[in-house]
């Protein structure tokens, strides 16, 4: 194996004589004519040789010359002689002494052309060296064979001219020359590294190196020039650069062959040629690429190396779900992909008819998020959509070689109605009119009303009074004039749309001038419309009056008027007159209504003392707020846990734009809201009892009846103005009731998701959703009708928890059993020591038709008359007269002994404890009061109540004679 950077070859030789094969006299030239002599001999094997000899060894001063024919160079320009002789030892011939020679003189004389015979001499030759012989020989006979034959090699060069002569002088030797080869030495042609070396000569001289350039061979390209260097003695030498395999074409025994069919090579180099990729062929030999099958095809990126690809296949599962005028779509990705790892999705949008008859595109004024076209993740929301308006979605799929593709990318539609919504923004406000107290003010309906437009609002304040106050305006159209302001003062105004759907956002400030003052006139027309603006003041006012009275507290009245004031005072917007309750959800950015409603605190105003509780987002604090120019106050303080996710940020929130819009003594109060730090905190006004029901649990037994009572009128008045207000609460309970120092109870919780998510007492219903079962009216656990009435049902229960100081509607039940129970008639019985009244009030609102049952205002008034009358709160004996109450109370007729009666009530557990306690008959357990059932060890108060509640009614019972008196 060759090293490359040594790599020899076998040597190869030219000659230019060898007279070896010459056959007879090789005609040299030879002076003096008794010096050399041309002779021939039979050699060791009897083969004739011919020689040239000389042996003048007697006589002294000898000069003989033998010289060549002239040599032809033939382009070398270093040649090698090789000479064979024979030489006799003059120490073998006596008498020579002085005159024999044991060598003889090598001469060259360079000369373009052949002289002839001409004789040109001695002075011309140069020498090339006095050559002696390695062995010489002892016997008298010159002749060759058996003699030792000397083989000498000389080498000369650089040769110039076309040619050359050689000389042998003897100056007294007895020598033969037996025969003379001429040569030069060459690199003979060779291929490396896929490129071919000619054959060259050698360099001129022993260490001359001679460079040469290879050729690729065919189908092959150059890298690097190709070249190896010829050394003088005819190797190749350091190959440098190389050749590569064209395209089509792979390396195979220093030649570059053909790529078969089914293979391809797309570039020059050493790789071999490759199987054509998945979804491709050649058809001939040498291909560069694998043209794709039919219908699969490459992108111009995609390297020729990759699988032939097609479009993919459509999206697939489009979920749509609408919120308001807005749509979120997530789909999965295509079943098939078409081998290809980009695809994106482009989504169309075309609004229909409501029958979806005719359908157009509707791209225009609809945003897309995060973008329309080129979605790379399978979900976009679509927003600004008209409201109750059809709209055909098509999400189509795509990827690299979609539009290599003659077919359309396939695409998944999504058929959507959108919900109503509050309308978009009101945009251009313009003055039309300013006078010293009064502004006129016109403006455009909004852009997208989303419906029919009830009325605008128009918000205005002082400039320089900005923190403090706001009024409010309404008007019908789209103009009003806002009257009663100062003179001379600057004013902030803003207009806002609202329909059925709830309040756009605010338009745009304006700031307008009023008129500086002048001093008053007052003419006797001036008097005149004072007066007549105060008896419409007075008859308008009258008419209020009546009309809030025929409505139970709540009036419409007010809607039909086409201007009406409200304020901002305390952290909220404050309503002098009944209107109605807006949804934070009908708001694109429920975040947005909590500025809208509730003001902004800033927390370095708030102190937070202790933690007094957990809430569903958060610890409940105590803390005190300090707010500029007032005293500091006691306030709870809800706050938002760290790590909350956005839709938990906006559902904490959303309970502060419901709260805020609420001011009513039996409401819990909104202080503000703290959002621009964290934590994040919804601030109320302090309940020092905390919770209704736990604090009733902490005050067992300790109030009177008309206390109890007033606690309930509070939490019906606070009902009834937020039934007023349109507001649902879904999850009144007393354990949603907050209590003050000064025992005013105030209706609690109204977070949207609350209902479903954080309630302990809110359990799965066979809809899914999640409602508190024991405080909710059939209708709404069956079919989720939430309605005012539904909500008295819930204060029927409250009403009942009151009574018994916290106790547990229904006990122990099941849910399960709850529902069954309610569903077949089963009430409640009046908790211990209940007046009948209050317990008459509490099934009206168990009623199953939701229309029978009272309204809060009408509870109000039942519960006002009750305080103006306590003689009606005596009664206590009559609660089995209800007919509920008759069909479903356990008839203790039956009941034989203490076991019996104890199963009845399912407190069949306690019969040892009755036992142990001496009470072996009805008639013992007929007398016995609470501390009596205390004594027992009967510890849980909910069944001590239980017990007591079933005494009172046995001995009811026994009054009525429905018990005989056998078993008692
Ligand atoms: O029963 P509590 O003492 O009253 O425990 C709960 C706790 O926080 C978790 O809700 C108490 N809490 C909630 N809001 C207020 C408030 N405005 N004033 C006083 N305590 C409150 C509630």
């Amino acid at each position: 194996m060759c090293h490359r950077k040594s790599c020899s070859v076998s040597l190869p030789t030219v000659n230019l004589l060898d007279t070896s094969l010459i056959s007879g006299d090789w005609g040299w030239l030879t002076y003096p004519s008794h010096g050399w002599d041309a002779i021939n001999e039979m050699d060791e094997y009897f083969t004739p040789i011919h020689t040239y000899q000389v042996c003048n060894v007697m006589s002294p001063s000898q000069n003989n010359w033998l010289r060549t024919n002239w040599i032809p160079r033939e382009g070398a320009r270093r040649i090698y002689i090789e000479i064979k002789f024979t030489l006799r030892d003059c120490n073998s011939m006596p008498g020579v002494l002085g005159t024999c020679k044991e060598t003889f003189n090598l001469y060259y004389y360079e000369v373009d052309r052949d002289l002839g015979r001409s004789t040109i001499w001695e002075n011309q030759y140069v020498k090339i060296d006095t050559i002696a012989a390695d062995e010489s020989f002892t016997g008298v006979d010159l002749g060759v064979r058996r003699l030792k034959l000397n083989t000498e090699v000389r080498g000369v060069g650089p040769l110039t001219r076309r040619g050359f002569y050689l000389a042998f002088q003897d100056i007294g030797a007895c020598i033969a020359v037996v025969s003379v080869r001429v040569y030069y030495k060459r690199c003979q042609g060779v291929a490396r590294g896929l490129a071919v070396f000619t054959d060259v000569v050698t360099g001129a001289d022993s260490s001359s190196l001679v460079e040469v350039r290879g050729q690729c061979v065919d189908h092959a390209e150059e890298r690097d020039t190709p070249k190896m260097y010829c050394s003088a003695e005819g190797e190749w030498l350091v190959p440098i650069g190389r050749c590569v395999c064209s395209a089509g074409f792979q390396e195979h025994r220093d030649a570059c062959i053909a790529c078969e069919v089914g293979y391809y090579k797309p570039t020059a180099g050493d790789q071999q040629c490759e199987k054509c990729p998945l979804h491709s062929h050649s058809e001939t030999r040498a291909a560069l690429t694998c043209p794709c099958d039919a219908n699969y095809y490459r992108a111009t990126s995609d390297p020729p190396a990759t699988p032939c690809t097609r479009p993919p296949t459509a999206p697939i599962n489009v979920i749509s779900s609408v919120n308001g005028t807005s749509v979120s779509l997530e789909w999965g990705s295509p079943v098939d992909s078409g081998g290809r790892g980009d695809v994106i999705y482009n989504v169309s949008c075309q609004r229909c008819a409501q029958d979806w008859s005719q359908c157009a595109d509707c791209s225009t004024g609809v945003r897309f998020i995060p973008q329309q076209m080129g979605l790379t993740d399978t979900l976009v929301t679509v927003l600004n959509l008209a409201a109750h308006a059809n709209y055909t979605f098509r999400i189509h799929s795509l990827n690299g070689v979609s539009r290599l593709s003659n077919e359309p990318p396939q695409f998944t539609t999504a058929n959507i109605t959108t919900n109503q919504a509050a309308p978009s923004q009101v945009l251009a406000i313009r003055q039309e009119n300013a006078s010293q107290n009064s502004v006129t003010l016109l403006w455009q309906e909004p852009d997208q009303p989303n419906g029919v437009i009830l009325e605008y609002d128009i918000k205005y304040y002082e400039k320089e009074n900005e923190l403090q106050s706001y009024s409010t305006v309404k008007s019908k159209n789209t103009s009003a004039k806002v009257s009663g302001l100062k003179p001379g003062t600057r004013y902030v105004f803003q207009v806002r749309a609202r329909t059925s759907a709830g309040c756009g956002r605010f338009s745009q400030s304006v700031e307008i001038q009023t008129g500086k003052a002048v001093p008053l006139r007052y003419d006797t027309m001036t008097i005149i419309w004072i007066c007549l603006a105060l008896v419409i003041g007075l008859i308008t006012f009258l008419a209020i009056v009546i009309c809030r009275k025929r409505h139970c507290g709540y009036s419409k009245a007010f809607q039909d008027s086409d201007e009406e004031k409200m304020h901002y005072q305390n952290g909220h917007v404050s309503f002098p007159e009944a209107r109605f309750y807006i949804d934070p959800h009908t708001y694109e950015d429920p975040c947005q209504a909590v500025h809208e409603f509730a003001r902004e605190i800033e927390a370095s105003r708030i102190k937070i003392e202790k933690i007094i509780g957990s809430g569903e987002f958060g610890e409940v604090c105590y803390g005190r707020m300090k707010l500029p120019g007032k005293r500091d106050v006691p306030v709870a303080l809800k706050t938002l846990k760290a790590g909350y996710s956005e839709k938990q940020r906006r559902d904490f929130l959303s309970e502060a734009s419901i709260m805020a819009q609420f001011d009513h003594p039996n409401v819990i109060r909104l202080e503000g809201v703290v959002t621009r730090s964290k934590p994040v905190m919804i601030i109320t006004e302090y309940m020092e009892n905390g919770s209704l029901d736990s604090f009733l649990r902490r005050h067992d037994g300790q109030f009177t009846i008309i206390q109890l009572v007033g606690l309930l009128r509070g939490i019906a008045a606070g009902m009834t103005y937020l039934a007023d207000l349109g507001f649902v609460h879904r999850d009144l309970a007393a354990r949603n009731i907050l209590v003050n120092s000064n025992l005013v109870c105030k209706v609690s919780d109204f977070g949207l998701s609350r209902v479903l998510e954080d309630d302990p007492d809110a359990a799965y219903t066979t809809s899914g959703g999640k409602i508190p079962i024991r405080w909710t009216a059939p209708e709404a656990i069956a079919y989720r009708k939430f309605s005012s009435a539904s909500d008295v049902w819930s204060y029927g229960v409250v009403m009942w928890e009151v009574m018994s100081y916290g106790e547990r509607p229904y006990w122990n039940l099941t849910n399960r059993d709850v529902i069954k129970s309610v569903e077949e008639g089963y009430r409640l019985p009046s908790p211990m020591g209940c007046p009948v009244a209050l317990h008459t009030l509490m099934l009206d609102c168990w009623q199953k038709d939701r229309n029978e049952r009272p309204k809060f205002c009408q509870i109000v008034t039942v519960l006002d008359k009750l305080i103006r009358n306590p003689e009606n709160l005596k009664s206590m004996g009559t609660i089995l007269n209800s007919p509920l109450m008759n069909r479903t109370n356990p008839d203790f007729s039956t009941c034989r002994s203490v076991g019996d009666w104890l199963d009845t009530i399912k407190m069949g557990r306690y019969k040892d404890h009755f036992a142990v306690g001496g009470y072996y008959t009805l008639g013992h357990v007929m007398g016995m009061n609470q501390q009596d059932i205390q004594r027992l060890g009967i510890t849980l108060m909910g069944h001590q109540k239980k017990i007591m509640t079933s005494v009172q009614m046995m001995r009811v019972q026994v009054l009525n004679n429905s018990v005989p008196s056998v078993h008692v």
